[in-house]
């Protein structure tokens, strides 16, 4: 029988009991002796010289017990945040890198850059202080979009970046592409912005940090992704504080979407101030405040150009892309635009040649940096937006020509012109079977009946696919990562056979206490019950680089699933030992340790308790204990596909877009947990779609304010936005994750904006319109339909 707690089974999440019982344990909630609050000053200006700053009137105030400003940092000798990616530019000359500083020095550079930190006795007194304190800034003119930055007359952000220019990369042949470009039958063209996102977890950023200078160690518990990486840069590059001596906890997080994965500078002033005034110190930040300081996602301009063949057939494509990049470099921003873009713009077509540049620009806003899906999502929106234009300049089934160009399945392993090689994949049968479940054929029938009701209806379709599982390190630093990207797991069996993982990702909603216990239940055959998942505690776990890029099951998965085959190959040399066998001849199924083709056998308890009462091991070659623990690194990405279908209709007095129904099928390779997975697409796509329909961050060209800096502005997508989801998995085996796994937390996200995106347009096609741009607010349809000929001859 199949165990009912192992790989497959649709268990529901162990962690939700007590997310349930209001029992997380969230760092906001955190108390501990003594402690303060603290709270930033932030710039109000986008751009400005930061002349003084006169703490006196705060310090005045009896509770206020420090306000520490960039000055103080760069007294202490506290270094800037550092960037993890440097890339490099077409000259094969490195990224521009200016100093990122905790608090601004000299000038402030965004409407939320730090200006000072204000300790007080408790929240209203560090407030109050905040609030006295004098800042006198010199405004400057702001550089606000890409477009905007590199004009020649545009304010500078740093002296010694010229043009705001970044970096300028490209991928691809760029001589190739432009020779099959100008000799192509066609060359379908389009010019689109991706735009800009606000993560906005439920649970926002927050930290607490405390010194005991008795034992000389620093504690900071931070709302990470990533905390032995906050460990590696705070300790060793902001605050020169050992790796031993710094421990970094990040318990419940309340989601994270990506915005949690970064080394903020917040975390590495909460680290120092705690130090420097010998209090513990919290800090929790406002949702408002977090509009202006957690790390942004999006923001392209895009210009692409296919060229086809007379049959349709793909031959060439050139991309050229303006990545904003906010005021500074966070942790991963230079890497999503380029490295986690151009090498996913063959999709899941066979085009053979590709070009990509990507100018990767400073501007006056947040820093831009990975937002779930992060570079893969732009990347299919263009390719699928294009895709559907090609069909219609060449007056193409939307469908015939995904089809012609589509990669056959005894295609794989597939190498793309852009560096990566997909293992495993079948897009045309994700294209199918999501066709099926649309009811594609169906639809000419909706939208006669809905132009009867007076609405225009439309139907679109994006097929993607993903390299996820970061991240084989050895590619990884080539391409300009600072570290590696591989991921530990250490597998405890305790003497009476219950088991504790200590793993080196984070889970803040993706159940991984249930799924990576399902992945111990299935080899061990014991119920999840008896495990118990560890993570989140630099002193707790051995190492980690976290939880992003869809990597924990792929890779953090692989090395659990390694571990515990070490933990299984040690329980088989007990097993032989005590059974007086050799190793080769004992085997572990069903829950015993067994001699092969007799009834000599241990239970999987007796021998976790002999690996404890070693009695009689012979002990130059059988060591006591069982914990075992591997390090992988994973050979290559994983690469998920799929295929998404979203109906609308469209109000004409209005333009408010109504999503009606919505179809994936998606290749996740093996599935652990079904009904995880399924919540995890769903998620993903609610994210997509919410790019596609409602949000926007919004900044004021000349101020460089922050237009859309509340939930008032902000339009997140809502249930009632949304219809019921029809979710399906369409597999492929990954080749080389142990479990034949791939990863599915940004999937949804990756799909979704074009599918929505491809239906509003094809709604509006009887208008003549051949591309809207995201997101599609009632506002923005109105005014196209508006602008747009009159209706063509009636479908
Ligand atoms: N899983 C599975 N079978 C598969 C693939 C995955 O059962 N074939 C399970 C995994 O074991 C895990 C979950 O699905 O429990 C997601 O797995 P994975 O694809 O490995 O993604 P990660 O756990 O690494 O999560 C990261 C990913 C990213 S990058 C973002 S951003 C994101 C996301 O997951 N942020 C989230 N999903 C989120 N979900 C919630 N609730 N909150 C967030 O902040």
């Amino acid at each position: 029988m199949a165990n009912p707690t192992g790989i497959g089974a649709s268990i529901l999440r162990k962690e939700d009991r007590r997310f349930i019982l209001g029992r997380g344990n969230y760092v906001a909630d955190l108390k501990r002796p003594g402690l303060s609050v603290g709270v930033f000053v932030r710039s109000p200006h986008a751009h400005a010289v930061l002349r003084f700053i006169d703490a006196a009137p705060a310090l005045a105030i009896p509770g206020v017990l420090a306000v520490l400003t960039g000055a103080d940092l760069l007294a202490d000798g506290v270094g800037g945040i550092p960037c993890g990616w440097g890339i490099t530019g077409k000259d094969g000359l490195p990224m521009k890198e200016p100093p990122h500083p905790a608090m601004a020095q000299g000038k402030v550079r965004y409407v939320g850059d730090a200006v000072a930190f204000v300790v007080g006795e408790t929240d209203e007194l560090a407030r109050q202080g905040a609030e006295a304190l004098i800042v006198d800034y010199e405004v400057l003119p702001a550089a606000v979009g890409v477009l905007d930055a590199l004009r020649p007359d545009a304010p500078l952000l740093f002296d010694d970046v010229p043009g705001n220019l970044c970096c300028d990369w490209e991928m691809g042949d760029r001589a190739a592409v432009d020779a099959a470009i100008a000799g192509a039958a066609h060359v379908a063209r389009i010019s689109l912005t991706n735009n800009r996102l606000i993560g906005n977890p439920m649970e926002p950023r927050a930290a607490v940090a405390e010194f005991d200078s008795a034992a000389d160690r620093t504690t900071l518990w931070t709302t990470s992704q990533f905390p032995h990486v906050v460990r590696l840069l705070m300790g060793n590059f902001v605050l020169g504080i050992p790796q031993h001596k710094l421990r970094v906890v990040a318990p419940d997080v309340g989601g994270g979407f990506g915005v949690k994965q970064f080394h903020y500078a917040e975390e590495a002033v909460l680290t120092w101030a705690a130090r420097r005034i010998g209090r513990p110190i919290k800090w929790v930040c406002e949702r408002s405040e977090g509009f202006i300081s957690d790390a942004h996602g999006r923001d392209h301009v895009t210009e692409a150009e296919m060229a086809l063949d007379e049959s349709g057939k793909f031959l060439a494509l050139r991309v050229s892309t303006l990545a904003n990049m906010g005021g500074y470099l966070s942790t991963f921003g230079p890497n999503i635009p380029t490295n986690l873009y151009a090498p996913l713009l063959a999709g899941v077509y066979t085009t053979p040649l590709i070009y990509c540049e990507v100018k990767c620009v400073f501007t006056n806003t947040v820093p831009v940096d990975a937002y779930r899906g992060a570079g893969r999502p732009e990347a299919t929106f263009l390719l699928e937006r294009l895709v559907d234009v090609c069909a219609a300049d060449l007056g193409m089934n939307r469908i015939a020509i995904r089809r012609r160009n589509m990669i056959p399945t005894e295609a794989y392993p597939y190498q793309t012109p852009m560096l990566v090689e997909y293992d495993s994949g079948d897009p045309m049968g994700c294209l199918e079977r999501a066709l099926a479940a649309a009811d594609w054929e169906g639809f000419p029938a909706r939208r006669q009946e809905a132009a009867r009701r007076g609405r225009y209806r439309g139907i679109g379709i994006s097929t993607y696919v993903e390299a996820c599982g970061l991240a084989p390190s050895r590619l990884a630093i080539r391409m300009g990562a600072r570290g590696g990207l591989y991921e530990s797991a250490t597998v405890r069996v305790h003497p009476t056979g219950e088991v504790t993982v200590l793993i080196g990702t984070h889970s803040h909603g993706q159940g991984h206490e249930t799924t990576f216990a399902q992945i111990v239940s299935e080899k061990l055959d014991i119920p999840v019950e008896r495990i118990d998942i560890v993570f989140g505690d630099t002193d707790r776990v051995q190492f980690g680089m976290g939880t992003y890029g869809s990597r924990s099951l792929v890779v953090g998965g692989t090395a659990l699933s390694k571990a515990t085959d070490k933990v299984i190959l040690k329980g088989r040399k007990i097993a032989a030992h005590q059974l007086e066998a050799s190793l080769e001849d004992v085997v572990f199924e069903g829950g015993r340790f067994r001699v092969a083709g007799t009834d000599r056998s241990r239970s999987f308890e007796e021998i976790c308790l002999a690996a404890y009462v070693p009695a009689d091991f012979p002990l130059e070659i059988l060591e006591p204990g069982l914990e075992e623990q591997a390090f992988y690194d994973p050979v290559n990405f994983t690469y998920p596909g799929g295929a998404h279908v979203a109906e609308v209709e469209i109000d004409r007095e209005t333009g408010a877009v109504q999503l009606l129904n919505y179809v994936a099928v998606d290749d996740v390779g093996t599935v652990i947990n079904p009904m995880i997975v399924a919540g995890q697409l769903h998620g993903g796509i609610v994210q997509g779609v919410g790019q596609a329909l409602c949000e926007n961050a919004v900044y004021d060209e000349a101020s460089g304010q922050l237009l859309s800096g509340s939930f008032m502005d902000y339009c997140m997508p809502r249930a009632d936005m949304l219809p019921r989801m029809e979710i399906r998995t369409h597999s492929t085996r990954c080749t080389h994750t142990d479990l034949g796994t791939k990863g599915c937390g940004e999937v949804g996200t990756i799909g979704s904006p074009a599918a929505v995106t491809n239906a509003i347009v094809d709604a509006l096609s009887v208008l003549g319109i051949t591309h809207v741009d995201m997101p599609a607010s009632p506002n923005r349809i109105w005014r196209i339909m508006q602008n747009a000929s009159l209706p063509r001859a009636a479908e």
